[in-house]
């Protein structure tokens, strides 16, 4: 019997639609563009290689045209493919200093949807062939459809997310995403240029071996952070953890959602916030981990529930197997307990 899924993705944002009440369509065109959209970066990224031979950012094509760098190309890639449609009015991009408008339409400013992007996350693996990602994620807007979209339909917070995703053009192509029902990954055939249902129901394992940490700025981690890394390396006979960092979020996310294991950019002397932004990463990542049945916090407080005061704002993030999250939790609360 063949093993080829024949469910695709847009056949299942179809079927899903129904899941919505009183449901117009909207939000499953505006998946549908996001989904175009990671096609076409998919195949800019897997060309990396041979566009940083003809050429690099700050050069000149033989057109005359400015080398874009892709993290550039992606930003306007998914602008351009979501402007296009008329599903959203506004988007917000870790590209972008404010957020944008949609108004290329008639119809633009009667939808309802709000969208917040980093086009093309980890983009320095790039240069080394390693797995990048887009992170996304979908709002319903707070001010009055048909006026001019306001800041505050950016700020809210995670927990009124719609959808909220990812894509990583690894060594295969996937696009995982949740609109609040549990969370699905489609993988391109990249042969028919359609994504295929390949990891129905994800779900982050209770527990993991896994954590995921760049241990280069150990010095200047919180006692917390630092005590719960000596916990994982204890020397036990079953001590049961590994560090594996790829240094590009969706990756590590990814591959400790199907393994299990926990992800922590925390606080640092030198960045007190954190690296990781609230509403482009760490929002629609702790969407799909509680999705999945994980656990995201910034050490102390859940995500989801940060009230954002500013469109790239930073947080401390904790994010996966659910008991590891409360195991560093512990250590945090312990090591900070005025916190
Ligand atoms: P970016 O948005 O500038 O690409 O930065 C985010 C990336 C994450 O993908 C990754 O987990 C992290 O930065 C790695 O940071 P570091 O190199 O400090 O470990
Ligand atoms: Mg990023």
């Amino acid at each position: 019997m063949s093993e080829q899924s024949f469910q695709t993705l847009g056949e299942f944002i179809i079927d899903k639609q129904e899941d919505f009440l009183y449901s117009t369509g909207e939000l499953s065109r505006l998946l549908s563009a996001i989904r175009l959209a990671s096609k076409v970066v998919n195949r800019q990224v897997n060309k990396a290689g041979i566009a940083d031979i003809i050429g690099k950012v700050g050069n000149q094509n033989i057109q005359g045209e400015e080398q874009q760098k892709l993290d550039v190309l992606a930003n306007e890639i998914f602008i351009e493919a979501l402007s296009q449609r008329e599903v959203v009015c506004g988007i917000a991009s870790e590209e972008n200093d404010d957020f944008i408008e949609i108004n290329t339409h008639s119809n633009a400013h009667l939808s309802k949807y709000v969208v917040l992007i980093d086009p093309l996350d980890g983009s320095s693996n790039i240069d080394v062939n390693v797995s990048v990602g887009t992170i996304f994620s979908i709002y319903r807007r707070v001010s009055e459809p048909g006026t001019p979209v306001v800041l505050e339909d950016f700020l809210q917070k995670g927990v009124n997310q719609i959808a909220a995703g990812y894509v990583v053009y690894g060594s295969s192509t996937m696009i995982v995403y949740t609109t609040g029902n549990g969370v699905n990954g489609f993988t391109l055939d990249p042969s028919l240029g359609t994504y295929y249902l390949s990891h129905p129901n994800m779900q982050f394992s209770r527990t993991g071996n896994i954590y995921s940490i760049n241990e280069g700025n150990y010095v200047h981690f919180p006692q917390g952070v630092k005590d719960y890394i000596k916990f994982c390396q204890k020397e036990e006979e079953d001590r049961p953890y590994t560090s594996r960092y790829i240094g590009s979020l969706v990756s590590d996310f990814h591959r400790n959602m199907i393994k299990g294991g926990i992800y922590i950019y925390p606080s640092t002397s030198q960045s007190p916030t954190g690296k990781l932004r609230l509403l482009y990463e760490c929002n629609p990542m702790a969407f799909l981990a509680e999705q999945a049945g994980g656990k995201c916090t910034d050490g102390f407080q859940r995500i989801m529930e940060i009230e954002p005061t500013e469109l790239h704002q930073r947080v401390p993030f904790f994010c996966g197997s659910y008991d590891m999250v409360e195991k560093a939790e512990e250590f945090m609360k312990n090591a900070h307990p005025q916190s």
